[in-house]
């Protein structure tokens, strides 16, 4: 059978200016999905929300258990908060900066959540643990998998605010092979089921600045922790 030819070249750059429109939904795994621009239309309310939270919690950088700063700025809000220090990674219910529990999880956050869950198949969810992320130009995450919760049948919900990213969605093997997903503001991915502990990660943010958030991007990971 004669082969298809593309019609992208192998050049094809997602974020040039003159980039077709990305589709509503890819599916990127069997139990995985990135919906386009979902959180769009609760950005303006979602803003000053996560302002509040964040005057309650503030962005800090975290030791790793291996003695690393690192280079991407957490915070939380929920029942529970992810933290790490050189004893190892954990939730807990007090923010170790304040001593005090992590700000409550806002009703717009939870229904965010809740409904990209549902999109994604997972109805019903009710994540106890949002973490919140801040990348400048120039940081990234790791490979990594998100196994530091219990709820494992429950997906993670990650949404992306600010400038663009390139997340990375591997295998189960650290070493499997990854694909590249651009990421823009409003964009929302949701991974569960038998996806749920596949490997992703965040490469080097590049430079650029957003309207409404600078040069940053907020990232929002639900997940049910206990
Ligand atoms: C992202 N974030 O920023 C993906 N995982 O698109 C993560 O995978 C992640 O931001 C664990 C903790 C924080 C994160
Ligand atoms: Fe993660």
């Amino acid at each position: 059978m004669m082969q298809l030819k593309s019609t992208t070249p192998a050049t094809f750059d997602l974020f040039a200016d003159d980039a077709p429109p990305l589709p509503a939904t890819e599916q990127i795994g069997p139990c995985s999905f990135v919906f386009r621009g979902f959180a769009l239309p609760m950005v303006e309310p979602l803003l000053p929300t996560l302002e509040a939270v964040l005057a309650q919690a503030p962005f800090r950088n975290m030791v790793t258990p291996g003695g690393h700063i690192m280079s991407v700025a957490l915070s939380s809000c929920g029942e529970f908060g992810w933290t790490t220090d050189r004893r190892g990674y954990k939730y807990s219910r007090i923010d170790p900066q304040s001593g005090q529990p992590w700000p409550a999880m806002p009703e717009l956050f939870l229904k965010l959540a809740q409904a990209a869950a549902d999109a994604a198949g997972f109805a019903d969810f009710i994540p106890d643990a949002c973490l919140i992320n801040r990348y400048i130009p120039g940081t990234k995450m790791s490979l990594h998998q998100d196994k530091d919760e219990l709820g494992l049948q429950w997906p993670v919900v990650s949404v992306s605010l600010g400038i663009p990213a390139r997340f990375l969605f591997g295998g189960h093997a650290r070493s499997d092979a990854t694909t590249k997903v651009p990421l823009f503001h409003g964009d929302v991915v949701v991974w569960g089921g038998e996806d749920r502990l596949r490997y992703h990660g965040v490469m080097p943010i590049k430079q650029a600045e957003h309207a409404q958030l600078g040069e940053q991007r907020i990232n929002f990971t639900f997940r049910k922790a206990r």
